[in-house]
């Protein structure tokens, strides 16, 4: 069984550029409702035995085929949710240092240059989704954007890799500080971004 992963800070923590109306519903019932509903659908599903949700979704193929639709949803819910509340935080630094600034200025052109190409990703992203910066098969650090609950670990994702920074752009995730102006959200999140985990995905992901 799946539990709720602990926040790793407080609900108001991320005001104002995410406030704690937004996250009590976004954590306690959206991150919950997946949870539930990923622990629902693998239930007595020998395949799944074992396995962590990340492996869960990495493999939806070898899933019974009447549950490999709610994997896909719940379990990529579980997992983004999961990555996205680790990779904000308060008092984080304005921008990544050391090994991934470098690389990021290798692929992009500049720190700024990738933030104008995430945010692309992100405000072009029709409906719900998620926008990744992640390491793709050839070893180089892309960016990207996933519909619904789709993650670049998934063996039947359209985007591959291993994701470092995604950002939820379903409207739940804005729309109570924002409204429609989901552009004013992407601009906010870089106030919170928390380098210190993304560098350590990024060096993870280069094992
Ligand atoms: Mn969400």
């Amino acid at each position: 069984m799946f539990k709720l992963p602990k926040l790793p800070y407080k609900l108001d923590a991320l005001a104002p550029h995410i406030g704690a109306d937004t996250m009590e519903v976004h954590y306690k019932k959206h991150h919950q409702g997946y949870t539930d509903k990923l622990n629902a659908a693998i239930k007595g599903v020998e395949a799944a035995k074992g396995k962590s949700a990340i492996e869960l979704i990495s493999k939806i193929n070898d899933l019974p085929l009447e549950v490999r639709k709610a994997v896909r949803n719940n379990g990529g819910g579980y997992v983004n949710h999961t990555m996205f509340w680790e990779s904000m935080t308060a008092d984080g630094k304005d921008e990544p240092d050391g090994e991934l600034a470098a690389a990021i200025t290798e692929n992009f052109g500049s720190f700024t240059a990738f933030q104008e190409e995430f945010a692309a990703a992100a405000s072009g992203r029709f409906g719900s989704g998620w926008a990744w910066l992640l390491m793709n098969d050839l070893g180089k650090l892309a960016v990207g954007s996933t519909p619904n609950q789709d993650n670049p670990l998934m063996d039947i994702s359209e985007l591959d890799g291993t994701p470092i920074l995604g950002l939820d752009v379903w409207e739940h995730a804005y729309y109570l500080n924002y409204q429609n102006k989901r552009g004013d959200y992407i601009t906010a999140f870089w106030n919170i971004v928390n380098w210190d985990k993304v560098a350590e995905r990024y060096t993870e992901s280069k094992k």
